[in-house]
């Protein structure tokens, strides 16, 4: 085998073996986690087929039912990380309460959050989507987890990341000392490093990514902002717009180009459209980790103390210069809303 080909599970363990005073749990999660990427890997593949196999929500040829992709990877997730003994309470998109372990199982000192397949509308044109996991340490003491553990800031979370199911499948994740990035190879069904510390580019590439078409719902600031990228004010724009509509693709294009993300608040969704928990500040933790910055316009998303599971904020992400000056027309602005 070449000494040099790292396996994901290798890194994990080595990583572990740099802090002497690690338990093996939070690998044992990683570890877990890498497992449900597979198999939402070899779905997400297949989805092609589903109009040849059988339409989701129908009978395949084999006369099972067909799971819509994203309630799938929830389940796929739920399955693979109940057991480990290493959580005591979970929290998904796809679910409105707090997600207990079953009773049968024991606890842990773990929480985790995620987005099991977030960018799902793209699924049927065949564009990028990906997984989206957040993890922080208990607070609550007892047997299950409360919403109390769920409910921490960003800058507490143990471990983050993301899997991208894109032209390869990529997990890209942070404990904190650094991004790393690996590679599914199919052919033997293995996450190898492929992107060992994973820096943003200074300077980045200068490109911006929001979805314009809500232009005429955003606040003046935003606006002026986006046409500064334009070069609307005369200043010779020079950006790039690269827009996929599947936050994971977007943030992880970022992360290796440079520029900035950003999802505003407008005057229908006042409080944006992405998620705190478990899109907002996983992705922040990693941007970073890599040498950038995430807000919400205002404040540092790793700040924010969170009041609800399922809550919402503006976000803004990449490199700092451009997340800075976005905090500069957006200051003054109560919530960066049109009026
Ligand atoms: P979802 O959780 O329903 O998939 O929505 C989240 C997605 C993100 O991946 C992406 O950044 C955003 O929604 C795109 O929204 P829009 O279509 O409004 O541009
Ligand atoms: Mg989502």
């Amino acid at each position: 085998m070449d000494r040099y080909v790292i396996t994901l599970g290798r890194f994990i363990i080595e990583s572990e073996r740099e802090h002497p005073g690690a338990t093996g749990a939070l690998s044992n999660i990683l570890y877990d986690l890498t497992l449900a990427a597979k198999m939402i890997h070899r779905e997400v593949s297949k989805a092609g087929l589903v109009d040849i196999l059988g339409m989701a929500g129908k009978e395949n040829v084999h006369g099972e039912e067909v799971r819509k992709l994203d309630e799938y990877a929830h389940d796929v997730v739920f399955n693979a990380m109940d057991h480990n003994g290493q959580l005591c309470v979970m929290a998904s998109e796809e679910e409105e309460g707090l997600i207990q372990i079953p009773g049968q199982f024991p606890t842990g000192d773990y929480v985790l959050l995620f987005d099991p397949l977030d960018g799902s509308s793209n699924i049927d044109a065949n564009i990028s989507i990906g997984t989206i996991f957040s993890i922080h340490r208990r607070i609550s003491e007892g047997r299950d987890g409360t919403l109390e553990d769920c409910l921490q800031a960003g800058f507490k979370q143990v471990a983050a990341g993301y899997v991208m199911y894109g032209s390869s499948t990529v997990l890209v994740y942070s404990t904190g000392q650094g991004v790393a990035g690996f590679t599914l190879d199919p052919s033997i069904g293995e996450f190898l490093l492929s992107h060992r510390d994973i820096k943003l580019p200074q300077p980045g590439k200068k490109i911006y990514s929001c979805n314009e078409g809500n232009y005429a719902r955003w606040s003046q600031g935003q606006k002026d902002l986006v046409g500064y990228f334009r070069g609307d004010d005369g200043n010779g724009g020079g950006f790039s717009h690269r827009y996929v509509g599947s936050l994971v693709a977007d943030f992880h294009r970022t992360l290796l180009y440079g520029g900035m993300f950003m999802y505003p608040a407008d005057s229908k969704s006042p409080k944006g459209k992405l998620r705190l928990l478990y899109e907002a500040a996983p992705l922040a933790m990693l941007c970073e980790q890599a040498g950038g910055r995430a807000t919400d316009g205002v404040r540092d998303i790793s700040s924010i103390e969170p009041e609800e599971l399922h809550e919402r904020t503006p976000l803004y992400m990449g490199n700092r210069e451009w997340v800075d000056l976005a905090g500069e027309y957006l200051a003054g602005e109560e919530a960066s809303v049109a009026g």
